[in-house]
């Protein structure tokens, strides 16, 4: 009998693990390398984003959940082949329809701009009240070349352009 209540507990405690972490192993689009490491976390405060990332190119980046768990590779509108373009649009479930950044009504998936240093290396980590663990897992999460003004103008998602690095959140 205290097997199973210990097992009962350990599923308990297993599942609430489970379901208030997420994470992502980010990588390179283009050369495959494993960049580092973001984890979503619940508090109270809302989502805790913590960025632990390095080799990456100095400037401001793009920063965004997309709506599907995949970051192949995958041809536009244009039969060109463009980087993780499988990982679909920004998330967005209350279908806004508009890139209005981490504070708007927007798309969801909308995080602040990345700022990588010189060294390229970051490590942060910031809440996010719109976002839970949840709703992020069998996502994937993108790093832009360009950087975010965090309007669909003049370009369209904050102009950030290129998918450069990717993550499929579980
Ligand atoms: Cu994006
Ligand atoms: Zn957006």
């Amino acid at each position: 009998m205290k097997k199973v209540l210990l097992t009962v507990l350990l599923l308990i405690v297993g599942c609430y693990l489970f379901d208030d972490h997420a994470q992502a192993d980010m990588f390179l689009t283009q050369s495959g390398k494993n960049v580092g490491k973001i984890i979503f976390k619940d508090t109270p405060q809302g989502l805790l984003v913590q960025v632990n990332l390095k080799n990456l190119p100095e400037g401001l980046h793009g920063f965004h959940i997309h709506e599907n768990p995949n970051c192949e590779a995958a041809t536009d509108e244009n039969g060109k082949l463009q980087a993780a373009l499988s990982a679909g649009g920004h998330y967005d479930p209350d279908k806004s329809g508009h890139h209005l950044g981490p504070t708007g009504q927007g798309h969801k998936g909308d995080l602040p701009v990345l700022k990588v240093p010189q060294n390229g290396m970051v490590q942060i980590q910031f809440y996010t009240p719109r976002l839970t663990a949840k709703e992020v897992r069998d996502k994937s999460v993108i790093i832009h070349e360009g950087g975010d003004n965090y309007k669909d103008k003049p370009n369209p998602l904050g102009g950030g352009g290129k998918r450069m690095a990717c993550g499929v959140i579980k």
